[in-house]
């Protein structure tokens, strides 16, 4: 601490760093007055021992994550397998997102609407003031600069996170942009920068042991949408520690976004190429465990001859309209956080490609040989591993116990240029036109293939009444359809009917509007067998959406939008009949309505914020349900 009070006074000078030198990472590394005196005031509220100014260079990723092997946190996988990859594994009840202790504090408990978490910000503020009272000591306090985006990009964002935590510091420098270029940034442009403050809530006091995975029981994961602050306090974990990506590029960026005229949407962006060179992208929101990852790196059938998928982003999309009245969308990240479990060299063989060096590996089991292993990534199992508890499994343990190698929500960390299927344009500063916006879910029954809404506003209904069924990993009941609206049920950042309303009125700022599909990979027969292969066989839907885009595919008029006949989509190297199509693509008026009641819980919790499109939309649906008079 008496190192930065004594500095209060001295002249914040941007120390001069080159690539190789050596420096003293306490000296400031940016002269911006605004945030030396806040990194001062943290550092005066969470007391840490010593203050780290990120330059981002690939000599401090490596001093940290030697560091961190020293302290246990990380193991080095074998190098010749794993060049450059580290193994951590968390505390076990510090694993995923906590949705239940995320809060929005807006100043009134109306803006957060009643799919948020509210406190009053006063309150908050209190609670906070004395949870990171002293919280950083015995640690480091990274001060971490990031750019959400291409550094430079009129569409990027600027955070600087204070962290007492490396394994979020060497993370960061994979999701995003980080170090020296943005302290540019913030001394020479005064962008506008939203202060993150993160700790893990376990200060060492009086030489107290550091454990390997520090967190806290206690977690608060708080955003302050007027003044776009974020706080979060007790976890280590990807969505509630790494601040750019769910709190910022979701939650505060969609308070942004409403206030600026554009969009910050949990969607995949990818580009597909046809054999003639013409390239077209789509955005795409599922909600989890719905395969958005796998759809943004898809392979297509080899009868695809001359087809490309290209990937410009797997979780996040920044929308904006340019000056020609078309949507243009960026990947603010620079990195995939993805799903580890199920990923495979069949599922998702450009995935595997992209993580096979210089990744972070969180939770997944750890190979007798320094590699690492989880479910489905081999049909053969390893014949032991230490699993993601550090304890001894085998196949016969897991079928014995049903104990798992990795945790279901074990994830990857890997920069997203080695993906080998990353798109040419995916840094573009002006992003890349969308053509296409699909929304998706899991849904056994009743919702088809795939199918077009009429306009926009249809296309908003749609996407947010949109639903998923519930598996057996989250709590309640399985099969239960639980609405997500544009897959931004924990992620919209203010009240859910003004986002409606944002959705419609960006139509406005546009000269043509992206078309919305909606698609479900996940229909079941009578027998409980899906219905459609999926994976690389997506690329004959997303060949007619492509199609549809650009106005040159048939469709059929019916009562929820425009659908493919069987002679629509290309079937060449897949044997799929006419009545199997049909079947996906049956559309039941019963189960229609029930859908539409299905909506209604949404309505009654929204209604004195919704737009009127979103209720005639409701109504018109309803009308078009109507049995035909005999
Ligand atoms: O929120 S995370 O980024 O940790 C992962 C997810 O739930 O998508
Ligand atoms: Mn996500």
């Amino acid at each position: 601490m008496s190192k930065t009070e004594s500095k209060k006074t001295a002249a914040p000078v941007a120390a001069k760093v080159t690539k190789h030198e050596r420096r003293d990472p306490s000296q400031p590394l940016s002269g911006n007055q605004h945030l030396l005196r806040w990194v001062e005031k943290m550092a005066h509220l969470t007391k840490p021992a010593a203050i780290h100014w990120v330059d981002g260079s690939k000599e401090e990723y490596d001093e940290l994550c030697q560091k961190m092997v020293d302290a246990g946190t990380f193991t080095r996988l074998n190098h010749k397998a794993w060049p450059g990859c580290f193994y951590a594994r968390s505390d076990s009840s510090d694993v995923a997102r906590v949705e239940d202790r995320t809060f929005i504090c807006s100043l009134s408990k109306d803006s957060a609407g009643p799919t948020n978490n509210w406190e009053d910000p006063y309150v908050m503020r209190k609670k906070l003031k004395s949870l990171f009272n002293g919280a950083m000591q015995g640690r480091t306090m990274y001060v971490l600069p990031y750019s959400m985006g291409p550094i430079g990009s009129p569409m990027s964002q600027i955070g600087v996170q204070l962290t007492d935590s490396p394994y979020v510091v060497v993370s960061t420098r994979t999701m995003a942009r980080i170090g020296l270029p943005v302290f540019k940034l913030i001394d020479q442009d005064f962008k506008r920068v939203v202060p993150c403050m993160h700790s893990v809530g376990m200060p060492l006091v009086h030489g107290q042991a550091d454990v390997t995975w520090p967190c806290n029981k206690e977690k608060y994961i708080v955003h302050f949408p007027e003044t776009r602050e974020i706080w979060s306090y007790g976890s280590g974990y990807g969505g509630n520690a790494l601040l750019g990506k769910k709190c910022f590029a979701l939650r505060i960026a969609s308070n942004m976004a409403r206030d600026e005229g554009w969009m910050a949407e949990h969607m995949l962006i990818l580009g597909v190429e046809s054999p003639d060179g013409e390239k077209t992208y789509v955005a795409a929101a599922f909600p989890s465990a719905c395969g958005k990852t796998n759809l943004a790196m898809l392979v297509p059938p080899k009868s695809f001859k001359g087809w490309k998928v290209w990937t410009v982003g797997d979780d996040i999309a920044w929308i904006r309209p340019d000056k020609n009245g078309h949507l243009r969308a960026i990947n603010p990240e620079a990195g995939f956080f993805g799903v580890a479990p199920g990923t495979s060299m069949k599922t998702n063989p450009n995935a595997m490609a992209a993580l096979r060096k210089n990744t972070i590996f969180t939770n997944v089991a750890l190979t007798p040989e320094g590699g690492v292993w989880w479910e489905g990534m081999t049909d053969v199992p390893p014949a032991e591993c230490t699993d993601w508890q550090g304890n001894k499994w085998t196949p016969a343990i897991a079928q014995e116990t049903g104990a798992k190698a990795a945790h279901p929500n074990a994830r990857f960390t890997a920069p997203a240029n080695q993906c080998p299927t990353i798109d040419p344009n995916w840094e573009d500063p002006h992003g890349v036109p969308l053509s296409a916006i699909i929304f998706g879910g899991r849904r056994a029954t009743t919702i088809p293939l795939v199918y077009q809404a009429f306009n926009w506003s249809s296309g908003v209904y749609m996407g947010a009444t949109m639903g998923s069924e519930m598996t057996a990993a989250a709590a309640g009941t399985i099969g239960k359809v639980r609405r997500d609206p544009m897959a931004m049920l924990p992620f919209c950042g203010y009240h859910m009917g003004d986002y409606f309303r944002h959705w419609i009125k960006m139509q406005r700022s546009l000269k043509e509007t992206p078309r919305i599909f909606h698609v479900n990979w996940f229909r079941k027969d009578k027998e409980g067998k899906f219905l459609w292969p999926g994976f690389s066989e997506n690329m004959r839907i997303l060949k007619w959406i492509v199609d549809r885009a650009r106005v040159r595919a048939h469709a059929s008029e019916t009562p929820i939008g425009w659908m493919p006949r069987y002679e629509d989509i290309e079937w060449k190297g897949l044997p799929f009949s006419a009545e199997k199509f049909e079947e996906l693509q049956s559309f039941d008026t019963k189960g229609w309505r029930s859908e539409v009641i299905g909506h209604e819980e949404l309505f009654l919790d929204l209604h004195d914020h919704l737009p009127p499109e979103m209720i005639y939309e409701r109504e018109l649906l309803i009308c078009r349900l109507q049995p035909a008079e005999k």
